[in-house]
């Protein structure tokens, strides 16, 4: 007998911001390729798909997720408009040590990450007497303890700060509200002061994630590590720095993901304007473009995902937070979809394309009609059905 399904643990809360208009920022050193590689992101949305509203400012910019069943999607229905979903991601001024205590602007340079909500730790790897390292040398691995140490002493800051606040009136002024927020920061305390670790490795009960949410330190927010390499180390996957930038996120930041890349050579392919040229120089160096693989990780990062609408008017990618129900998710569409929400009718993408068509799909009874708690899965095709009148009728009794 098979054994028994063991019964889905309830889901615990994400630590981060609610919403899905979510950032990546881009952190490390000075001079370690943060722009440059935040420019090659930028131009390489413009260049491929023409999206020229993709630069917000000059420090944060768009790029469309890369997505075969997307592309599988305008294909099939050939429609006048394609949405897919997008990634921010922001330039941020390079880390130096001392941050936390205001070097080299840092106070303001950490505020901007704190404004993002999950960190591309881009490293340098390549050797360039032009381009100056800080420290005098390279030495990536320095630089991860660096900019680690810098985002745990702002915490810890700022931690102390509240730490205080909430003593001076739970311990002494006996106030029994602020009682659990007290508990959860005083855990923190634990974690990021007497262990010298970051927040996102300690295992968190859920009324503590509320806490860690009004908060939003800076060691909470996912981290991917970009390799940023010579283009020969790059193609031939090579470099002695590799094995000891494993070794230090194994021991620090178990679990993390670690993509290897070279700004050189993508600012080469993203020069070569003829994308056959650009096909060519990859096949003939038997290395491909790391872009993809670090937009889809900075995405899923956040937690993020995506149901689609799709049509000859519009095929479009719809963010939302993981864990999202029906109606909800509806909402992401107009609001009065989520008011008057009768059910979606859902599609599984790999059905839509073993089928071939939606007619297909219903013949082989895998249409499916979902109701109010349902959770939206990545990659659903959905129609909903909503009562029109609902929203006005409600929007009437306000
Ligand atoms: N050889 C080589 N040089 C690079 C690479 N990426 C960037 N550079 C050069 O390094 C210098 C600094 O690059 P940026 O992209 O401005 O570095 P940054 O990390 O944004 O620096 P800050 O904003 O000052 O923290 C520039 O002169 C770039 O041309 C690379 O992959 N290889
Ligand atoms: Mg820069």
């Amino acid at each position: 007998m098979p054994p028994k399904k063991a019964q889905e643990p309830e889901r615990k809360p994400l630590i981060g911001r609610v919403g899905t208009n979510l950032r990546v920022g881009i952190v490390g050193v000075p001079n370690v390729g943060k722009s440059t590689f935040f420019n090659v992101l930028t131009k390489s949305a413009v260049a491929a798909e023409n999206f020229p509203f993709c630069t917000i400012d000059p420090n944060e910019s768009r790029v469309p997720v890369p997505d075969e069943r997307f592309d599988y999607l305008c294909e099939y229905f050939k429609p006048a408009s394609k949405v897919p979903a997008f990634l921010n991601v922001v330039d941020i001024a390079g880390l130096v040590k001392g941050a936390a205590e205001g070097q080299g602007l840092g106070n303001a340079f950490l505020s901007h990450i704190s404004a993002c909500d999950a960190i591309f730790h881009l490293c340098r790897v390549f050797e360039d007497d032009d381009v100056t390292h800080i420290e005098g040398d390279v030495n990536p691995v320095r630089d991860l303890d660096i900019i680690s140490e810098e985002l745990r002493l702002k915490d810890e800051e700022m931690l102390m700060k509240n730490l205080e606040k909430l003593e001076r009136a739970v311990l002494r002024g006996g106030d029994k509200k602020l009682k659990p927020e007290y508990d959860t920061i005083a855990k923190v305390k634990t974690v990021v002061v007497d262990q010298k670790q970051h927040i996102r490795f300690a295992d968190w009960h859920t009324n503590d994630i509320d806490f860690l949410n009004k908060y939003l330190f800076l060691t909470s927010k996912p981290v991917i590590y970009l390799v940023n390499l010579a283009e020969k180390d790059y193609i031939k996957k090579k470099n002695k720095w590799l094995v000891k930038i494993k070794e230090w996120v194994d021991k620090n930041d178990p679990g993390a993901m670690i993509i290897p890349f070279s700004g050189a050579f993508e600012f080469k392919l993203i020069e070569m304007e003829d994308p056959e040229l650009r096909k060519k120089y990859q096949e003939d160096c038997g290395a491909t473009s790391a872009l993809d693989k670090i937009i889809v990780q900075g995405y899923k990062a956040l937690q993020l995902e995506y149901f689609f609408t799709a049509g000859v008017d519009e095929v479009k990618a719809w963010t939302i937070q993981k864990g999202t129900k029906a109606p909800q998710a509806a909402g992401k569409i107009h609001t009065d979809f989520e008011k008057g929400f009768i059910m979606a009718e859902v599609m599984k993408f790999a059905d839509f394309k073993e089928e071939g068509s939606e007619t297909g799909v219903k013949a082989a009874g895998k249409y499916r009609q979902q109701g109010r708690n349902y959770v939206v899965e990545d990659g659903d095709i959905i129609f909903f059905k909503f009562n029109a009148g609902a929203g006005l009728k409600d929007a009437k009794k306000k």
